[in-house]
């Protein structure tokens, strides 16, 4: 397994809009492998493929992380098929934006269809931080970030802030 790069915004890959994966075969779960390990490796909760470059339509999530225990799950080309009007409030980050958490607000409970990692057809129903996870990443897949989400006021304030973090990290 490989440990990838994670790309940071503004990089314009952030905003490719992913392409359905066409049959969950060997080179597929090579992916979904190398995503985990990513995840795990950035303490992430979540993790797109477009933030590694790959615009296909893969998502892995571990929210359950526990004294070292993982509970990884992965969707292939997922679909909300039903989102309540009832909305909820979550703090939110993002590895892709690194060091800015902000409040975003999405439908609280959602209902998705996906591919698993055998390439069999699920559906779950989801409230709590695995809807709002499994939101934040089906936005990746079609080159939104949380900060798009924000006032105007509050993305270029963010984005000043990921500026400004770069170029220390450059400068040192
Ligand atoms: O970059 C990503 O898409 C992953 C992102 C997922 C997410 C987090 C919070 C709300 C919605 C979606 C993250 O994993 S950010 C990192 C993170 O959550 C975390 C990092 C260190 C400690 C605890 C949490
Ligand atoms: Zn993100």
């Amino acid at each position: 397994m490989t440990i990838r790069p994670i790309l940071v915004a503004p990089d314009p890959r952030l905003k490719a809009v992913a392409k359905d994966v066409a049959k969950v075969d060997g080179e597929i779960r090579t992916l979904i492998d190398d995503m985990l390990e990513t995840m795990y490796d950035a303490d992430g909760i979540g993790l797109a493929a477009v933030q590694i470059g790959i615009a296909q339509r893969v998502i892995v999530m571990d929210i359950d992380q526990k004294d070292g225990k993982n509970n990884p799950r992965v969707f292939v080309n997922p679909k909300i098929v039903w989102a309540s009007e009832a909305l909820a409030t979550f703090e939110e980050g993002c590895l892709s934006v690194p060091e800015i958490w902000e409040d975003v607000e999405r439908p609280a409970r959602i209902r998705a269809e996906y591919l698993g990692r055998d390439g069999k057809q699920q559906t779950l129903e989801a409230d709590g931080l695995l809807a709002d996870c499994l939101q934040h990443e089906m936005d990746h897949l079609n080159g939104i970030l949380f900060i798009d989400h924000l006032s105007r006021l509050k993305r270029s304030i963010a984005l000043r802030k990921l500026a400004k973090a770069k170029r220390l990290k450059e400068t040192g």
